[in-house]
């Protein structure tokens, strides 16, 4: 899809990001985080401060000239977010408060309305918790019946247990484009192709993979795509669910109140079309701004670009971390693999590791990650976790290692 406008120079677009100019401590900050937040560019920022400065008002309601040009802003996000994921239509593009949100969204809406007890709702074995516990509320409220795709020897997707699974006929399949503990980058296309084949829906969590990946839902036939503003350079609070139009129409509404309602009596009301139908309540106006903002930044780059470096730094990183005795990476090799690299140390906890890396001006993160039994099954509590995004460099790959050195040195 995009095609980079300028030559990929990680020194320019690292000018773009004030907060890589910080320091901890005495120490450069080297922030290899993204995976659980992005840094925001100045373009982010500034249009959302544009947008308080100089036209702040509430949407979809006033006729002055602020409100106008609110709405105009907050519709414009939305336009710039659908041609991000080649939606086919803005209005397919709901916004949401996050990925977890939009998931959530599908499991109230969708499902209530269209599974029964019996059902089955195939996931993965790799889920992050937002797309395992909204299906387990449903099970236990609906008896809906949740199955497993096991993860390989090899950390990828279990294809030939899919083709098994599929037999019990689901009605939906849910599964993570990238894993955000191993970075393990699922078929997406061949997944759901399998899925409609066998008569089911298909929901991407692409919380993950839009922010690296480039993401094109029509090439992919994804029926629903989840992801987060925050992943992909832009603001906290806000995320979008992509959905088939023709499923969101028929859809039940998911909040009420206020702008997702054509009509209301005392005791009835009308739904408003897709996709207000999704968003009552004031929303996050300068985020789906900021959300525009990062989407149309993202493309000026181009995904396929951004793509090629990151996927230079995972292969160097593995490299790198695989030299260094005593430590073990989880995921797959770097063909299959996104930009994390989650390990574990012989003998050293994984919070005393990202604790001292913190004290050279490393943010990684240590924990089991929102992904609990995907750390189960591999038999181990919890990981560090170093991720990267497009403003990362070699060197700071070797600051890592430099540091991993410094924890060896100081547990012996
Ligand atoms: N799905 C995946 C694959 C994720 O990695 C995350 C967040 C979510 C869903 C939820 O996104 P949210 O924006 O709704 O919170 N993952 C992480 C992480 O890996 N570290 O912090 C958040």
């Amino acid at each position: 899809m995009s095609q980079s406008k300028t030559p990929f120079d990680v020194g320019l677009l690292r000018a773009d990001f004030p907060i890589l100019d910080r320091e901890i401590g005495t120490a450069k900050l080297i922030y290899l985080d993204s995976a659980a937040t992005a840094q925001k560019p100045t373009v982010v920022i500034e249009a959302m401060n544009d947008f308080y400065r100089l036209s702040n008002a509430n949407i979809h309601r006033g006729v002055h000239t602020l409100a106008e040009e609110a709405t105009a802003m907050y519709e414009k996000g939305r336009e710039q977010v659908a041609n991000f994921i080649n939606a086919a239509s803005a209005r397919e593009v709901i916004f949401t408060r996050n990925t977890t949100e939009s998931i959530n969204l599908v499991a109230h809406t969708w499902a209530r309305a269209n599974l029964n007890a019996g059902d089955v709702i195939l996931l993965t074995e790799m889920e992050h918790h937002s797309n395992l516990v909204p299906w387990q509320i449903l099970a236990a409220e609906r008896g809906v019946r949740l199955e497993f795709v096991p993860v390989t020897e090899d950390y990828l997707f279990d294809m030939d247990a899919y083709g098994e699974l599929l037999k019990l006929e689901p009605k939906l399949v849910a599964f993570t484009q990238m894993s955000n503990v191993l970075g393990t980058i699922t078929p997406a296309k061949e997944i759901i192709k399998l899925a409609h084949d066998a008569g089911a829906i298909a929901l991407v969590d692409a919380a993950q993979s839009v922010p690296h990946l480039p993401v094109d839902v029509q090439a992919l036939d994804a029926d629903f795509l989840a992801f987060s503003a925050h992943k992909m350079l832009g603001p906290s609070g806000i995320g979008a669910l992509y959905g088939k139009m023709d499923l969101l129409k028929a859809m039940p509404p998911f909040l009420g109140g206020g702008d997702m309602i054509k009509t209301v009596h005392l005791r009835s009301f009308v739904a408003n079309q897709v996709p207000y139908k999704f968003e009552a309540g004031t929303p996050a106006i300068a985020e789906a701004i900021g959300f525009g903002a990062a989407a149309e930044y993202l493309q000026n780059i181009g995904m396929n670009a951004l793509m090629a470096h990151e996927h230079e730094l995972t292969k160097y990183a593995l490299e790198r971390l695989e030299e260094i005795p005593s430590i073990k990476v989880f995921g797959p090799s770097a063909e299959n693999k996104g930009g994390v690299a989650s390990f574990t140390m012989e003998g050293i906890h994984p919070h005393d590791i990202a604790q001292i890396l913190d004290g050279e001006g490393i943010a990684v993160r240590a924990g089991h990650h929102c992904a609990q039994p995907l750390h189960e099954k591999i038999g181990i509590p919890a990981t560090t976790r170093a991720s990267f995004y497009l403003y990362n460099t070699k060197e700071e790959i070797d600051a890592l290692v430099a540091g991993i050195y410094k924890v060896k040195e100081i547990f012996g």
